[in-house]
């Protein structure tokens, strides 16, 4: 079983070298793909660097800041290309911590899709202010209402694929390229009949660096959502 770790970074220079370590400490066969979109802080660099004594670390280099959406699309075609079984997506801020991913990579025994949950038992958020934790609890609420999720956190970034999964739900026909390319990612897995699971994990803000997150991301992503409901996404036709 082949799994690569894809992490999309933008301005990860304090974080991305832990990370990675801490993903690849993780199992001997894991390897890791860091996304980098032209990071003006060098993470490309640092990464590359590592690159030349780590041959489990992969780069994909991109020209500007084309967004998270994306970012994952071009870890999926990578993964896809190159013959890895699963792909796992992980921000690269240390608020998704790698000791869980032997958790997450045990549960799809049995699942098609694995969720890193801040929303089942044992899961939570550790440092996060009062707004954020409403801000995040009613986006779950309002994506799991309008599009009849059976998933508790849709908006965890943290998560694994079966690739067999990922060619049969298009991920490259998602209309969003924001923070809603997760909710929608999930509507479509659960529509097209995969198993969805979910393994706790507890949440921890970043603890270095900037945050990316605002207001306009925010209104795009309750609207996109609102759109897929209203307008469902068509699926390729299922492979007897
Ligand atoms: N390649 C790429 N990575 C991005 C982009 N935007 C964000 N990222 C990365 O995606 C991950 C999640 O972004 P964050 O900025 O942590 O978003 P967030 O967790 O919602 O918000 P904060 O942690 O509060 O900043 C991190 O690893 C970022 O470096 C982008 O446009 N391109
Ligand atoms: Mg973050």
């Amino acid at each position: 079983m082949r799994t690569l770790v894809i992490t999309p970074t933008y301005n990860e220079a304090e974080n991305v070298i832990p990370l990675v370590t801490g993903v690849l400490d993780q199992a001997a066969d894991l390897e890791a793909l860091v996304v980098d979109d032209g990071s003006p802080d060098g993470t490309s660099a640092l990464v590359r660097e590592r690159m030349t004594e780590e041959p489990r670390l992969h780069l994909l280099e991109r020209e500007g800041k084309l967004g998270l959406g994306t970012a994952y699309l071009a870890g999926f075609k990578y993964a896809m290309d190159n013959g890895f079984d699963q792909a796992v997506t992980m921000d690269c801020d240390f608020s998704h911590d790698p000791r869980y991913l032997p958790d997450i990579l045990a549960a799809m025994a049995d699942h098609d899709m694995v969720i890193g949950s801040r929303y089942i038992p044992g899961g939570g958020i550790s440092n996060w202010p009062f707004h954020r934790r409403m801000l995040s609890s009613f986006a779950n609420l309002y994506t799991r209402v309008l599009l009849r999720l059976p998933v508790h956190d849709c908006t965890s970034g943290f998560r694994c694929y079966s690739v067999e999964t990922l060619r049969a739900v298009d991920p490259f026909g998602v209309r969003s390229s924001g923070y809603s390319f997760l909710e929608e990612m999930v509507s479509r897995v659960h529509r097209a009949g995969f198993r969805i699971g979910e393994s706790p994990i507890m949440f921890e803000d970043r603890v270095a660096g900037t945050s990316k997150i605002n207001r306009s991301e925010i209104w795009r992503a309750a609207f996109h959502v609102l759109h897929t409901a209203l307008v469902p996404p068509k699926l390729p036709p299922r492979k007897p």
